[in-house]
């Protein structure tokens, strides 16, 4: 397969001023008439041909000008054309069979009914056009369908007429917004909405419609509410306002990603729009608020101003994740929202930076554009972003958003451009923070603070590692935020920024009688791995006093990660170890006592660190005795603190089945005091859950007594299971969350349940979220996807095997899982090469999968 390469772009040679489409829509069987009309481009290289993407498309029909043509070339799945004047009117006719498309890319249908996803290169499996992010086009478009199997017909913008044909009815929408192929959406389906308004900034009515299936559309009220939120909180903090008269929702089951911010008509995975308390958890409103606001947002960072390239894919993405992620701490908790996103970023990010397929946030090569939609494009994109609003301040960091928009509105922009506008519109000079975007990899900073007469000296180091293709790095500015507390009173003098931006820099502070604790990288203000040389007494301070929640949760990571660390390493003495996890019981004992934190806070310094993230403390890591030490910690605390963890339980029980802040924090560690008890005695938190699974109101609640008896081998987890499964069996997004309880349980026997489901009748491969929820979750439980037989990898890569023909872009996101084999023990990493191996050698691989496959082995 070919690279395609950043330096090697060049604009289109034609404009596509306008675009009608005109779908005769069926489901095994739908006619496209594509009208372009053309120009030449002034500010390209002339060209005499033109190049229109395909993909698996059969041509029924070219005119060239009203003409028949038949002088094209096809270039692979490509169709060229000579075109000897400066405009023309180019029709095309192709077919294509929607329910054979198990790509979910293109038409396609679900559910019976019919939906488009075209970003990156979908629209290109429609017609045959310039499917690339600079070709901006006006779009119109004509659907015709049976009546009765298809009531409801969308697109893009808003609907300009409409009328009926005997059995047939159409629709014209029209959207007066110049867009890139990649944003185009059609919806033919049997829907209902749910329809309300938002009146804009400026006085501007803006009707709302979810459309979801009957039966779905009382769980769509959650929805609503966030996508009014959203609305109003992008005017008044980056003063943005919606620009179309309709703003439209659809919800459809089989879907590859969340959900995709089409103009006007946003297509969403059924798992981001629905959610009641019976069956969705907190977690699962949260998700849908933010991913709900987050395709909203692109509305701005995304559709009116676009990528140029794919290249530029972070522009859009990692702006707009920034953009939900401070909507998100707006609407709740910001600490605990700041908390879990840097665990996201730590547990999938850090990974993926540290391992083969690492690359910048503004990569220079790919084979297949699907392959980068990922952590580091969209977390690790947002870090870089929100790093520079740290820097600037909130105020200026506003003020050149603003200059960005108002630059580039209209356009097909770049990572620089954004990056000049932020420059221009703050006044920081970022000539040397542009390195973000061209290298990879987790900066390591190493952080040393001594302490003579009144002196404080803070020494300071960073390195990036090498990363494939990039052996070496220059040093990056990194902003850290900082206190030195003062042991006696706790408090501290203020915090400050300091932007490490070379190899190494020592700092001093002056007036410090004794040695201070430092606190840095406060709020996670960098996006890097601190190297902290402290001493456990330190991090027991800061675990119980910093001021700032993330530098709180942070000091009690610490304390576990290091103590694990030792563990692990072995050669401990007796006393070391006791010390060492003493330091921890005190620490988590003062945590669950103190009441000046609330429960969503006091749950997130509760929560173990995750194996994924311990794993990345070493360059080699042994998963199984990562996992051992973690379960034995865990035990033994649960021992240790058996009564506060019950009493904790128990007063959480108290708290109402609300969706308010308190009662969501009173869940979430009603579940985490479980997860130590069963730890600890299994029998005993077998009963509490199995009570906890009977008396629940809440889908959060049932769910998390559920998952605590999936890993127990009782009698109450065969029970409960079969109850969930009956309970909600025509529920799929619940039937989703059974597969993967089970999946990713500590449950000795995992490898065999997931074998097992695989053949339930539920089970297919079809749907994404099903594969999903049965093989992610078993990818990342460490114990079962990490047997030392290999076991768990087989099951992967068999998985991988299958699941490519059928959805190549689904089953190449698997890859990563078996690709960290170089710091996995050796053992381990034969076995997880092996398995690359063994799919590398089939040759019918999808260039998704291909390319996964072979930056892992590289
Ligand atoms: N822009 C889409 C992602 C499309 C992924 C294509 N493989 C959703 C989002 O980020 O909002
Ligand atoms: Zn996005």
């Amino acid at each position: 397969p070919a690279t395609i390469r950043r330096e090697d772009y060049a604009p289109f040679p034609w404009r596509v001023a306008a675009t009608h489409l005109d779908f005769d829509l069926g489901l095994e069987k739908t006619l496209v008439e594509a009208k372009l009309t053309l120009e030449r481009n002034p500010d390209a290289e002339s060209s005499p041909t033109i190049r229109l993407n395909g993909d698996s498309l059969k041509l029924v029909e070219l005119r060239c000008d009203g003409e028949p043509n038949d002088s094209y070339a096809m270039e692979g799945d490509d169709l060229i054309l000579t075109l000897p004047g400066d405009a023309h009117e180019l029709t095309i006719v192709t077919e294509i069979d929607p329910a054979s498309n198990s790509q979910l890319m293109g038409l396609f249908a679900s559910n019976g009914m019919l939906c488009t996803q075209c970003e990156a290169e979908g629209f290109r499996r429609i017609t045959f056009f310039p499917d690339r992010p600079d070709v901006l086009s006006v779009y119109t478009v004509r659907m015709r369908a049976p009546k009765a199997q298809f009531p409801v017909l969308l697109a893009n913008g808003n609907c300009t007429a409409q009328g009926e044909e005997g059995e047939y009815h159409w629709a014209e929408w029209h959207d007066p917004w110049p867009k890139p192929s990649y944003l185009f959406a059609l919806v033919a389906g049997d829907l209902v909405a749910r329809s309300d308004s938002f009146t804009t900034m400026s006085g501007r009515q803006v009707a709302l419609n979810i459309f979801v299936r009957e039966g779905d559309l009382e769980r769509t009220g959650h929805a609503m509410e966030s996508l009014k939120r959203a609305m109003a909180w992008d005017e008044e903090t980056f003063g943005r306002e919606y620009d179309l008269d309709i703003y439209n929702i659809v919800a459809v089951s089989d879907f590859n990603m969340g959900a995709m911010e089409n103009k006007g008509l946003n297509v969403f995975n059924t798992k981001y729009v629905l959610a009641d308390i019976d069956t969705a958890t907190d977690g699962d409103f949260d998700a849908v608020e933010g991913v709900i606001a987050h395709e909203y947002f692109h509305n701005w960072s995304g559709n009116r101003v676009t990528c140029r390239d794919w290249f530029q894919l972070s522009l859009k993405e990692g702006f707009t994740v920034l953009r939900d992620q401070l909507f998100s701490q707006d609407m709740g908790s910001a600490p605990v929202k700041r908390i879990g996103d840097v665990r996201v970023l730590r547990s999938v990010q850090f990974p993926e930076d540290s391992g083969p397929l690492a690359h910048p946030i503004r990569p220079d090569s790919y084979q297949e554009i699907s392959n980068f939609y990922t952590s580091t494009i969209y977390n690790k994109g947002a870090e870089v972003i929100r790093m520079m609003r740290t820097m600037a301040g909130e105020e200026a960091f506003r003020k050149g958003c603003d200059l960005y928009f108002e630059r580039h509105d209209g356009e097909a922009a770049t990572c620089e451009d954004f990056v000049k506008a932020i420059e221009d519109g703050t006044g920081l000079d970022l000539e040397q923070f542009r390195l973000w975007y061209s290298q990879a990899g987790t900066p390591k900073v190493t952080v040393a603070l001594s302490h003579e007469g009144d002196t404080a000296t803070l020494e300071l180091a960073q390195e990036v590692p090498p990363t494939p293709g990039q052996p070496d790095k220059r040093p990056m500015p990194i902003p850290l935020k900082i206190a030195l507390f003062d042991r006696a009173s706790g408090t501290h003098r203020g915090e400050q920024l300091v932007v490490l931006d070379s190899a190494s820099e020592k700092l001093t502070f002056e007036g410090f009688a004794a040695a201070p604790v430092l606190s840095v990288n406060r709020g996670f203000s960098a996006p890097v791995r601190i190297e902290r040389d402290v001493a456990p007494a330190d991090l027991t301070f800061l675990a119980a006093r910093d001021d700032d929640p993330f530098a709180r949760y942070e000091a009690m990571q610490d304390l576990v990660v290091g103590h694990l660390g030792d563990v692990v390493a072995g050669g401990l003495a007796a006393e070391e170890r006791e010390a060492g996890r003493e330091a921890i019981r005190t620490a988590l004992a003062a945590v669950l006592a103190d009441e000046r934190i609330d429960d969503q806070m006091r749950g997130e310094l509760m929560m173990l660190p995750g194996e994924s993230y311990l794993m990345e403390q070493s360059l080699v890591a042994d998963p199984g005795a990562i996992h051992a030490a973690r379960e034995t910690l865990k035990t033994w605390l649960g021992r240790e603190l058996v009564e506060e963890l019950v009493a904790l339980h128990e007063r959480a029980s108290q708290a109402p089945g609300t969706l308010d802040a308190a009662a969501q924090g009173a869940r979430k560690v009603k579940t985490l005091a479980l997860t130590y008890l069963a730890a600890a005695d299994p029998e005993r938190a077998s009963q509490m859950a199995a009570a906890e699974y009977d008396g629940a109101t809440t889908m959060t609640d049932r769910q998390g007594a559920l998952m605590v008896l999936a890993s127990l081998d009782t009698a109450q987890r065969t029970a409960k299971l079969l109850d969930f499964y009956n309970r909600y069996r025509d529920n799929d997004l619940v039937i989703d969350k059974w597969f993967a309880l089970q999946a990713s349980s500590l449950h000795p026997q995992a490898i065999e349940h997931v074998k097992s489901l695989r053949n339930h009748g539920d089970f297919t491969l079809r749907n994404p979220n099903r594969a999903r929820s049965l093989y992610m979750a078993f990818a990342g439980n460490p114990h079962a996807f990490h047997a030392a037989s290999g076991e768990g990898y087989r099951l992967i890569a068999d998985l991988i095997l299958e699941l490519d023909p059928v959805n190549s872009q689904t089953a190449a996101r698997f890859v990563p899982a078996l690709g960290r084999w170089r710091r996995i023990e050796t053992g381990r990493a034969a076995l997880m090469r092996g398995e690359l191996e063994r799919i590398a050698a089939s040759s019918q691989l999808s260039r998704d999968t291909h390319e996964q496959v072979s930056r892992s082995l590289g």
